[in-house]
């Protein structure tokens, strides 16, 4: 948008008059912060509004992304970004003696996610709008998000993310939009003439949802999409008049807290209380808005895509259900058919632990009528299908078996499209996993490859980079990330490929000194910066990271490092606060990085960092200063991962196995301009089928290997007496589940070969140049294009 310096100082002058009795003399930082936002709010809200209406105007078809995470980080610079007025701003507030940067970080995270499908549900927003695509997220407004983590003594300490205290500027309660949910109590069906059946319910508990909504400004364009996050509250004027405390806590827990556990499913109460507690409030808001533009509800297909972002929104299905039969009176075969066509599903792990399974018992109790609809759907599946393909395909993909409610299954049976989110794990769904299932539904299975939004995590996240990039190839690229492949031009000249170095090298200095605030630790730039940030489980194998560590401490203790060029190793990671391995690790990544640290013998060529509370502001300064970013999951478990692009596109060089995206990167890149490692994935598949491995003939076989992992276990490593023999177990005892052992030799050599190719500086920078160069394919605006056009069937404005 238009917007002088002059007015925009004018508007922000009076934000902080009306709304903190201050001037820019005196306000502080957080006042600033608070009254900068709602100058912003303004300004967008007349897109919002415009936007809105064109949307009831045309009626054209809109996709609602049901999300239990989404972690949008900050949102003032990416607003201000999107707008189009971030120079603007930040000139204005640096003639008022402010700093843009500093104003921002007084903005809490918006962290109600835990992991990876959070943050592409937010890069999906951010890429939805940015491409002029009419879609909007439905999730949950957690009172408190993803906890903070800090590091004490070395362990995870969880502290409660108490996020939104100092009030969310950006949100817009909607009470006019609020919705009851309704719990438990008994439901038995009663004849209403003709064969039709009627529910009748008693004893539910009723809670009102409240929608909050937050403005998803695209990019440059006119299109403001909605996130719509739904609070749980007492319903107003109900027919309890004396609400008892469990009731009112019962209330409040509803949407307290997000689950802090990505790995393992825990089928607790809440949980599925949470899940059916956003579903139903979404679809019955998506529901009303649709009858109130007066269209029929048989073609709402032609009109509203519904995404399930893995199962935790699978109730839609049955919900919509009840919507259409219950509230709408349509018969059973046209309300399935409608919901087929409105539905469509994404799986983002293969991890049988993290499969949702809801005992039949539970599901019943909580939600009898939900209940009897999915049983219902499970019947008519089998009827159909038996004879079609045979009992034995229909008994595995059957929803209801084993006294549980298969949540996977509802998803793939109840919708048109099943996807993962990289090729080869949309491989294994087909060949492997989900394999029952594409033998009777082939045409539902697609593959859509994840992205991230590069907006974020260039524009914002680098704006140095982002600024030499225009003068090297002009501004295009910001727009349609594609034109980066015009960088490829300069690969050989060594005065543009010096420039991207110097860049690396500044950002490196940032990044060297917010470690010796956080951590006490001085680093030295000119080492190899070597990353791996993401949450801490055993099949991301941060482990194989840290023996590789301990080896170069070695050689560097037997003197054999003499030419080694120095590396600083740099982790950020959460672990669930009930994963007591993975916390184990994290005690033992510290313990070793004091112990490296604080050695004289060591000097500067090796220095160990943990940043805690990795979270995606934190992402944003780590990211830009990469060399190099660890992706070393054992081949065939991490379905895409999205930090290997985030990296890549602020050109640093990926280190990994042939998994996820990873493999897709290298397609990218080629060969030359990657290092892989390890196992492929039938390399793995061809253990699970022969069973043929064990982990204590490589420790016995491998002396180098015996004597790191004898470090955790003979009081070598200090301070880790029980952790350390818990690792030295899970490797030897327990025979090593992901394979770290089998791989590292194979990590150790690349690793070496990776260090040689750095000594090159113009290669180095060649391949950090091509990795920018071809991070286009990337882009979530092409992922979310994919949907779009292969899926949801809408159109951008
Ligand atoms: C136990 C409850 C639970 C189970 C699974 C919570 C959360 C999950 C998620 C599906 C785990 C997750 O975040 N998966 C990640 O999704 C990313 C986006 O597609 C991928 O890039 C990662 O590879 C995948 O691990």
């Amino acid at each position: 948008m238009e917007l002088t310096k002059q007015q925009f100082t004018e508007d922000l002058r009076k934000s902080l008059t009306q709304n903190f009795a201050k001037t820019t003399k005196n306000a502080n930082d957080q006042e600033i912060y608070m009254s900068l936002a709602r100058v912003i709010k303004g300004y967008y809200s007349k897109i919002w509004l415009e936007d809105n209406e064109y949307k009831d105007k045309t009626a054209a078809k809109q996709t609602y992304y049901f999300s239990i995470e989404f972690m949008p980080g900050r949102m003032l610079k990416s607003n201000l970004l999107n707008l189009g007025l971030l120079q603007t701003v930040r000139d204005a507030l640096a003639d008022i003696g402010s700093d843009l940067d500093k104003i921002s970080e007084n903005e809490q995270d918006m962290a109600i996610g835990n992991g990876g499908l959070g943050r592409l549900a937010s890069c999906f927003m951010d890429s939805l709008a940015s491409t002029g695509l009419p879609g909007n997220g439905n999730g949950i407004r957690y009172k408190y998000g993803l906890f903070k983590q800090r590091i004490i003594d070395g362990y995870q300490v969880e502290l409660p993310d108490v996020w939104l205290t100092n009030g969310n500027p950006w949100e817009v309660r909607r009470s006019d939009k609020a919705v009851e949910v309704k719990f438990g109590g008994n439901v038995w069906m009663e004849e209403i003439g003709h064969g039709r059946y009627t529910p009748h319910f008693e004893n539910q508990e009723t809670i009102l949802a409240v929608p909050y909504d937050t403005a998803m400004v695209g990019y440059e364009n006119k299109t403001v999409n909605n996130l719509c996050l739904w609070r749980a509250e007492l319903p107003e004027g109900s027919e309890v008049i004396h609400p008892s405390l469990d009731y009112m806590q019962d209330v409040d827990t509803l949407s307290a807290v997000l689950y802090p556990d990505d790995s393992n499913y825990s089928g607790r109460l809440l949980r599925l209380k949470q899940e059916y507690f956003f579903v139903s409030a979404g679809l019955q808001r998506i529901v009303n808005h649709y009858l109130n533009l007066g269209l029929p509800l048989p073609r709402i297909p032609e009109h509203v895509a519904v995404h399930i972002n893995d199962t935790h929104p699978a109730l839609c299905i049955p919900e919509f259900m009840r919507i259409l039969i219950d509230e709408h009176e349509m018969s059973w075969e046209s309300a399935w058919q409608l919901t087929v066509k409105t539905m469509s599903y994404t799986n983002h792990t293969i991890m049988a632990e993290a499969m949702e399974k809801w005992s039949e018992e539970m599901m019943k109790s909580l939600l009898p009528r939900i209940y009897q609809i999915i049983v219902e759907i499970d019947n008519r599946f089998a009827k159909e299908y038996i004879p079609k393909v045979g009992p034995s395909l229909v008994h595995n993909t059957r929803i209801v078996k084993d006294g549980k409610v298969h949540m996977a299954n509802l998803s793939i049976i109840g919708s048109h499209s099943t996807n993962g989110v990289a090729k080869i794990h949309s491989d294994l769904l087909k060949d492997v996993v989900l394999h029952d299932f594409y033998i009777i539904f082939p045409e539902r299975f697609n593959n859509k490859t994840n992205g991230i939004a590069e907006r974020r995590w260039i524009q914002i996240a680098n704006e140095e980079l982002s600024g030499l990039i225009d003068e090297t190839i002009g501004k295009s690229w910001r727009k349609d990330l594609n034109d980066l492949t015009v960088l490829k031009a300069f690969q050989d000249n060594d005065e543009i490929l010096n420039k991207f170095e110097a860049v690396k090298f500044h950002d490196k200095e940032r990044l060297a000194k917010l470690i010796l605030e956080k951590n006490g630790i001085t680093v030295n730039p000119n080492a190899i910066f070597d990353v791996q940030v993401k949450r801490l489980h055993a099949y991301k194998r941060q482990l194989l990271n840290l023996l590789h560590i301990m080896k170069l401490y070695f050689d560097i203790k037997d003197g054999n490092a003499e030419n080694m060029v120095p590396r600083v190793f740099i982790f950020g990671a959460k672990a669930a606060p009930s994963y007591q391995y993975a916390k184990a690790i994290i005690k033992a990544i510290n313990e070793v990085a004091n112990m490296i640290n604080s050695d004289t013998d060591v000097e500067d060529k090796l220095k160990v960092v943990f940043l805690e509370n990795y979270n995606v502001s934190l992402a944003e300064q780590i990211i830009p200063s990469a060399n190099v970013g660890e992706q070393i999951s054992l081949a065939s478990t991490e379905a895409s991962g999205t930090s290997n692009m985030k990296f890549m596109l602020n050109g640093a060089l990926t280190i990994g196995t042939l998994d996820g995206a990873n493999i897709e990167i290298k397609d990218a890149v080629g060969d030359e301009n990657i290092f892989i490692f390890g196992m492929n994935k039938d390399d793995v598949l061809e253990y699970y089928t022969n069973g043929r491995y064990q982990s204590t003939e490589i420790y016995n076989s491998n002396p180098i290997l015996k004597r790191i992992l004898n470090a955790f276990v003979d009081g070598s490593i200090p301070n880790i007496e029980n952790e350390g023999r818990e690792i030295f177990d899970s490797m030897t005892v327990y025979n090593d589940e992901y394979f770290v052992l089998r791989d590292f030799d194979s990590y150790v050599e690349t690793q070496k070969r990776l260090e040689d190719y750095y000594r090159d500086r113009h290669a180095w920078n060649k391949s950090c140049l091509l990795n920018i160069a071809n991070a286009a394919r990337f882009s979530s605006d092409r992922t979310v294009r994919e949907y779009a056009e292969q899926i949801w069937q809408i159109n951008p404005r």
